[in-house]
């Protein structure tokens, strides 16, 4: 936070920031685990205060963050998917795991604890309570996910191409699944990118979209177009959009 995104105008955290949040008070737990919340909400309104604009999109461990958290960190939650401009393109931003539909008792879970209801009768037990009941909730998604084969954990193929078909994105970026890569994705008449994050283990990890760059690319091409071509070659050309500037950095 204090040297790599000072050199960036927007931040995007797509989900599960903490490995458990069980309510926006929880900032006020006693038993220690409190500092390192407070100390990485400072670090985040540091860079909404001084630097750019920032973001959240809610993961599975994480999706209890809310109007507290949006107030101490001065970013902004987002509704998922959210879509981005980028350089002329339809960027759409997840945290990744409602896209892994083969893995039906974690999509039954992720419906039971996206549930306003649920959320409201959570949220009223006591901190110690509700840090029992999260305890116990990883306890039997670590079970679980013992007992599942990596490909029913990973995104569905089909659901990644629908959902690229249906809202027309030339780029998806999400997380969650914990393998990094860049895939091109076939479509009915085009090509879409879908880009995932890596987790943070030892290392860490983000990507970084230089718009500038892309401007000057899509820039270039229509330029170079215009000389060498006759006006309709130009326009269906236009319809292959370059690749965004996506550079996936891990750091220690
Ligand atoms: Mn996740």
């Amino acid at each position: 936070m204090q040297t790599i995104a000072t050199q960036s105008d927007r931040l995007y955290v797509l989900g599960d920031l903490f490995e458990v949040w069980i309510g926006d008070d929880c900032v006020n737990l006693t038993d220690g685990s409190a500092t390192l919340y407070l100390d990485v909400i400072a670090l985040f309104k540091n860079y909404a205060d001084n630097q750019g604009e920032l973001f959240f999109i809610h993961g599975n461990r994480d999706f209890l963050l809310s109007k507290d958290f949006e107030a101490a960190t001065g970013g902004q939650l987002l509704e998922e998917p959210t879509f981005l401009s980028l350089a002329g393109q339809k960027v759409a931003i997840m945290h990744g795991d409602s896209l892994c539909t083969d893995d039906v008792s974690y999509q039954e879970f992720r419906t039971m604890v996206r549930n306003p209801h649920w959320q409201s009768e959570f949220l009223s037990l006591t901190i110690e309570k509700r840090l029992e009941v999260a305890m116990g909730l990883r306890q039997q998604s670590q079970q679980a996910q013992s007992e599942k084969t990596s490909e029913i954990m990973d995104v569905n193929s089909q659901q990644v191409v629908t959902f690229l078909e249906q809202h027309d994105i030339d780029t998806l970026i999400h997380g969650h699944t914990h393998r990094q890569a860049s895939h091109t994705v076939q479509l009915n008449d085009r090509k879409a990118q879908r880009v995932v994050l890596s987790d943070w283990g030892k290392q860490g990890f983000y990507l970084s979209i230089d718009e500038s760059t892309a401007d000057e690319q899509i820039g270039n091409k229509a330029q170079n177009q215009t000389k060498h071509q006759t006006q309709n070659q130009t326009k269906n050309q236009a319809m292959t959009k370059a690749p965004l500037d996506i550079s996936a950095i891990y750091f220690d």
